[in-house]
């Protein structure tokens, strides 16, 4: 029996710099915690972005990771609704369940314990992991599953139906459950409308997968890569645009004149404030919404033109993990897909072990892989 003691486990961390595997010392779970049994691992491009800023402050060494479907070990003080033995799987999207926000139907943004990007235990404000030699490693993202055992608030764990593999159960943890849920809930986009989604990396197609299912009579996929059209078709986009082949000519012009004035969706899956602005300006007069899932660098600003702002009916809206509240849409995404509606096998392009996570990261920079599962 593991439960109480701390737990000696094999972790991955690193800046910028391949990953090492080394040994960790994993505590148990205080009050409102739960200790997870990682049994496999996807990797998101938040994992890239933030191993790439080596230079933030006091973030390093850290254990990365926030994809991912586990086991619970064993649980602290306070923790009614899960116990050991559980399928669960870690989101970096508090939802205490409890607050006006957790509470209503119209918001996902926990005001009791509001998102951000911290390094610590979302309560106390301290680390569960320290090395053989006492140093201690941050958290990532309130997650941390780059390693066998991990320590995880109650608020950022949903239990998830057994049933579910769980190299697919994995991507509901992030990537997956943020464009499907982007496309469903926070654009809700009706049969017979016409998208367009800018960036066909695992985010968009995720998108497309949720545009599919609802319905949605034209996918116009926009990316420089033009190797995604062939594996979007697989994911419902019918039209690809490469943006690398209209010269200067603004892609926004190229959309309004396939789409005849414009679309009812335009979905920007980058995080880029130029392409943003692109979307905005090819969604239709009227009723057309743009929705942005791409997030850009801390403190980047988005410019627009108030009269095309005001006056146009058009909406712009953000979208922070596809508009889903954890605890209570999760379960509804994953009957979708046990119903075979929601179709996740076409994401999963490579796996590998533990040991191999650095192909992982390679993989997914080169643009080689949508998702990666990386097994413990
Ligand atoms: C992202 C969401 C926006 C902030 C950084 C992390 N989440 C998951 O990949
Ligand atoms: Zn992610």
């Amino acid at each position: 029996k593991t439960a109480g003691k701390p737990i000696h486990c094999r972790v991955a961390r690193k800046a910028g710099e391949p990953l090492v595997i080394e040994e960790v010392i994993v505590a148990p779970p205080k009050a409102c915690e739960v200790r997870i049994k990682i049994v496999c691992t996807s990797l998101c491009h938040s994992d890239v972005t933030f191993w790439k800023l080596k230079d933030f402050p006091g973030c390093f060494p850290r254990i990365l990771g926030h994809e991912a479907f586990g086991i619970v070990e064993s649980v602290g003080e306070n923790v009614q609704d899960l116990k050991e033995g559980d399928s669960v799987i870690p989101i970096f999207l508090p939802d205490c369940t409890e607050c006006i926000d957790c509470t209503s139907k119209k918001s996902n943004s926990c005001s009791q314990f509001q998102f951000k990007v911290s390094p610590w235990m979302l309560r106390d404000g301290t680390s569960r992991f320290t090395t053989i030699d006492g140093e201690t490693l941050y958290h990532f993202l309130s997650v941390s599953s780059f390693a066998e055992y991990t320590v995880v608030d109650i608020a950022n764990v949903t239990k998830i139906d057994p049933r579910v593999p769980p190299n697919r159960a994995c991507l509901f943890s992030c990537g997956v459950s943020t464009g499907v849920g982007a496309a469903l809930k926070t654009a809700n986009v009706e049969q017979g409308s016409t998208v367009v989604i800018f960036g066909l990396g695992g985010i968009g197609l995720a998108v497309a997968e949720g545009a599919r299912i609802c319905g949605a009579s034209r996918i116009i996929g926009v990316d420089i890569n033009t190797d995604k059209f062939e594996i979007g078709k697989q994911f419902g986009v019918t039209d690809f645009v490469d943006s690398n082949s209209y010269g200067d000519k603004p892609i926004s012009q190229v959309i309004n004149e396939m789409t005849n004035g414009g679309a009812d969706y335009c979905f920007e899956c980058v995080g880029m404030g130029t392409l943003v602005q692109e979307a905005y300006a090819c969604c239709r007069k009227g009723w057309g919404k743009t929705i942005v899932v791409g997030v850009d660098k801390p403190g980047a600003l988005l410019t627009f033109k108030s009269l095309d702002i005001l006056h146009l009916g058009k909406t712009i809206m953000g979208s922070l993990f596809g508009g889903l509240k954890p605890k209570s849409d999760i379960p509804l995404l994953v009957k979708r897909y046990l119903d075979k509606e929601l179709e996740l096998d076409k994401f999963v392009t490579h796996e590998v072990s533990f040991q191999h996570i650095n192909t992982a990261f390679d993989l997914l920079v080169e643009g080689k892989s949508l998702r990666c599962v990386i097994w413990m």
